[in-house]
């Protein structure tokens, strides 16, 4: 299926993402809207009382903002920093587990802020039933976190699996997840969309699991893989029941030798409201100044 319009610009457009493109990271700064509350899934290293720690770090309570707060935040981010070339939605909870808030956010942003790149993340269970609302939304950047393709190993992560209101368990829902990941990844890919891949590295889990992972990636075609270190949420099954986090060597160790795949190495697991250059996080700068979001994040699916 052919859905795509506007994706002739996306290969200048990543010249000014900082995430797809370690130079861009230099000069060009993010802001991500916490506009999505809710999660689809219930992944072993989260608690929902946090952000989604697919791409952002656990343990710091968001502020939800609604899609016009979201608008001023773009605004109150570019008086600290003006080169704002990013908008994305990611979290605290999963884009499109709710889609309303994410597609008003971007079509906003589209409105007041045209030469903004719109970018967002996913578990992917709800993707391919809205790539074509995101691509007629002008969202050109996804990123998708996929952590296994075995779904022995997936049902080790992931406590249910919530698909158009019925709750999966065990390896039914890793196989539904899973389906519905690859199933999207390949559609958005054949329509131009940028895919980038996320896998959290659970040690003792998935962490041997990183090659096998990457030569389907390449197969897809997917344009970036990063691989980042589990940190379980406080209150979390893996937190519970003592699963340490991955460190940095563990990374190097998964990916080292991956061939034929670009990795991501510059990522910060930034915050789902985080604001500007990467390694320069102004949210916390803003938060105390400005007060748009009311409502805390503690949404329970
Ligand atoms: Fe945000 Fe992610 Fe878009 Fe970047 S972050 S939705 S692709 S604009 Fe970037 Fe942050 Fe790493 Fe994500 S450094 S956590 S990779
Ligand atoms: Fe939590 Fe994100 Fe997993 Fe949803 S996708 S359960 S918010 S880590």
């Amino acid at each position: 299926m052919r859905i795509n319009q506007s994706m002739e610009n996306t290969g200048a457009e990543i010249e000014r993402h900082p995430c797809f493109n370690l130079e861009a990271s230099h000069s060009y700064g993010r802001v991500h809207l916490p506009v999505a509350a809710r999660c689809n899934i219930s992944c072993n290293y989260c608690h929902r009382d946090y952000d989604c720690p697919n791409e952002s770090r656990p343990g710091v309570t968001s502020r939800l903002l609604k899609p016009e707060e979201a608008v001023l935040r773009i605004y109150e981010a570019k008086k600290f920093f003006n080169n704002i070339s990013v908008a994305a939605v990611a979290g605290p909870g999963d884009s499109l587990a709710d889609p309303e808030n994410t597609f008003k956010t971007f079509k906003l942003i589209k409105k007041e802020f045209p030469e903004i790149i719109l970018c967002m993340s996913t578990n992917g269970l709800n993707l391919a039933e809205n790539a074509k609302y995101l691509d007629e939304t002008g969202v050109k950047f996804i990123t998708v976190t996929l952590n296994s393709i075995n779904t022995k190993i997936a049902s080790k992560i992931y406590r249910y699996v919530n698909y158009k209101g019925v709750i999966y368990k065990g390896e039914e829902a890793a196989g539904i997840l899973l389906e519905k990941q690859l199933e999207s990844i390949a559609l958005c890919i054949d329509n131009g969309f940028l895919i980038k891949i996320n896998t959290v590295l659970i040690p003792g889990i998935n962490d041997l699991h990183i090659k096998e992972l990457s030569k389907v990636l390449k197969k897809l075609g997917v344009y970036l893989f990063n691989v980042m270190p589990m940190i379980p949420a406080e209150k979390s099954f893996f937190h519970k029941i003592g699963i340490k986090g991955a460190g940095r060597h563990d990374i190097v160790n998964a990916t080292n030798g991956l061939e034929g795949i670009n990795i991501m190495k510059h990522c910060r697991q930034c915050r789902s409201d985080a604001a500007g250059l990467l390694g320069n996080d102004l949210s916390a700068k803003f938060n105390e100044e400005t007060d748009h979001g009311k409502e805390k994040c503690c949404s329970k699916v």
